[in-house]
């Protein structure tokens, strides 16, 4: 079926086949980036979970090698669940990951690679301490999961993990153990942040950052001046990643959010769109701090296993703290995914009337990566006393819906007749006192004529600073669009399955459908971008 074969991607991580979930444990080590995946060998649907494993020079060209760890062992006979990877200033590596055991408890686990000369680390060594941990004292023994990588605590020479939890009155925690050997842990009496109401916090992640740099900080970086904590939960519940900026206090294992309102599970995402169980590492190479996500299906299952498999990983992105905004991180594609931009096509100074639909002409439009600015005429937004105060990119009409100074942007995967259109978007609300407020949207309900799909209007508000113009980067790869508004202050991702807009068919439009104001697109750059190669691992294969 070739509109089938069609959704599968060009330069986004997916295994050869089958199912894939959660980023698990990634690293750099002696010339390689590794990933590991959650991974159904059997099947493209969840279960029978082992880790999947693949190396990569350069976080775009992948080998995938064979399965890192299976479930073998009474601690993790049904899954080898989430884990994160720690690096000991030996160079040696830690592993540590949630078992789900044949009654289903949640255990924590701990594996060393075999060979530590093998820069390909195909081998992994399950220890002979398993389990580590048990679910403590008043904890569901289902509500233990996805320890993160450690970090060195100076004051009491001890490693600490966070654990994701929840109490009985749906109160989601990260609880702290510590450690010296990895074998042998103490709970510390305190949980590192809790917030009501957010349910099981899977996937928790914990990290430095920054305030006064681009650089990215090693997990264990102290906290002081010029550095902020992140701490991210991917909420069971409903399914996103949120995060918060706040600070760290090691001495008394406690983060403060910077801001209680926008606190972890009621504040930011990382991504608007499909997106979750993410998690960073630091790049010891580049000195710089990468997220990965796991992009899963909207499409049906029946569909994911007559196309054989499932999910995606996000293109790698590097994690930074907003110096401008101060409340925001800013997520940007790594840089070497720049190596497969192709030629490009250049546009300026493009006038959209209200209404107005324009299409660029940039030849084959399946794999792009595109940047735009856009300006809204200044007569327009100083002329409108109020719009649109109650804007929500998810409750309205999308691209179609017409206010008075939005929506405006593009339109991807759009077939010549806009049957079929992915539209990523711009929308400025104004209240009583003149306040913008912009709207970054990405609009999937007419994204494909098939009916078995999930389709939503995905987004939020995006800081606007003085000054600054509307910016926007998409990453189109077949069946896989992720936006990042204002240097990657808000992000979305959207899976999607056009049954027209495909192959030579697929096409790029500039649109502004608001009533009240022209826009111009002032420079947009669009580059055919080239395939990454996913090779599966022989053993012929010479480093
Ligand atoms: N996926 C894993 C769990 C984790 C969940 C199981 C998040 O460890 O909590 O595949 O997607």
């Amino acid at each position: 079926n070739a509109m089938l074969a069609w959704q599968r991607t060009g330069f986004h991580f997916q295994p050869p086949k089958n199912w894939m979930n959660d980023p698990d444990g990634p690293l750099f080590y002696k010339g390689w980036y590794h990933l590991f995946y959650q991974y159904n060998p059997d099947s493209a649907v969840w279960g029978n979970i082992t880790w999947g494993h693949a190396v990569s020079r350069d976080l775009i060209h992948w080998l995938d090698l064979p399965l890192a760890m299976v479930p073998d062992k009474w601690y993790d006979i049904n899954g080898v669940w989430t884990g994160s990877a720690t690096q000991l200033p030996d160079g040696q590596i830690i592993m540590l990951y949630t078992g789900s055991t044949a009654e289903s408890v949640q255990v924590q686990n701990l594996a060393f690679p075999k060979d530590p000369n093998d820069p390909l680390l195909l081998k992994w060594v399950k220890s002979d301490s398993n389990p580590v941990l048990l679910p403590p004292p008043g904890i569901g023994l289902k509500d233990f999961r996805d320890p993160t990588t450690a970090w060195f605590v100076r004051n009491d020479s001890t490693w600490h993990i966070a654990i994701g939890s929840r109490n009985e009155e749906d109160t989601g925690f990260a609880l702290v153990y510590k450690t010296k050997d990895f074998a042998n842990y103490t709970l510390l009496s305190n949980v590192l942040h809790a917030v009501p109401g957010t349910g099981m916090w899977e996937c928790v992640d914990f990290y430095p950052v920054a305030t006064e740099s681009t650089n990215g900080l090693d997990t264990s970086f102290e906290p002081g001046p010029g550095v902020k904590h992140v701490l991210k939960a991917s909420l069971d519940d409903d399914k996103h990643d949120y995060y918060a900026i706040g600070t760290y206090d090691a001495a008394e294992n406690t983060w403060t959010p910077d801001d209680p309102e926008i606190d972890v599970g009621i504040g930011l995402r990382y991504d608007y769109g499909k997106y979750y169980a993410s998690k960073t590492f630091y790049d010891t190479e580049k000195n710089r701090r990468i997220l990965w996500g796991w992009i899963g299906e909207t499409d049906s299952e029946e569909t994911d296993l007559l196309k054989g498999w499932a999910s995606l990983q996000t293109v790698p992105r590097t994690v930074v703290y907003d110096m401008k905004t101060g409340t925001h991180l800013l997520q940007w594609p790594v840089k070497e995914v720049e190596s497969l931009r192709l030629s490009s096509i250049t546009f300026s100074g493009v006038s959209l009337a209200p209404g107005s639909v324009i299409p660029l002409d940039v030849g084959k439009a399946t794999q792009l990566d595109i940047l735009a600015e856009f300006e809204i005429d200044k007569s327009a937004l100083e002329n409108t006393i109020e719009a649109d105060v109650t804007y929500n990119c998810s409750t309205s009409g999308g691209a179609a819906g017409r206010g008075f100074l939005g929506p405006f942007g593009l339109l991807v995967l759009a077939d010549k007749d806009l049957s079929e259109q992915t539209a990523t978007y711009f929308y400025i609300a104004k209240n009583t006192n003149g306040e913008l407020n912009t709207f970054f949207c990405q609009d999937e309900l007419r994204s494909s004529l098939a009916n078995d799909v999930l389709k939503r209007v995905y987004g939020s508000v995006v800081p606007v600073l003085d000054g600054e113009t509307l910016s926007v980067r998409i990453l189109v790869d077949h069946s896989i669009i992720e936006s990042f508004a204002q240097e990657g202050r808000t992000c979305i991702t959207s899976r999607i399955y056009p049954t027209k807009a495909i192959y030579g068919a697929a096409r790029v439009f500039l649109f502004n459908n608001a009533t009240g104001a022209g826009v111009t697109a002032k420079s947009i750059k669009i580059w055919e971008m080239n395939s990454a190669y996913i090779r599966p691992y022989s053993d012929q294969f010479q480093i």
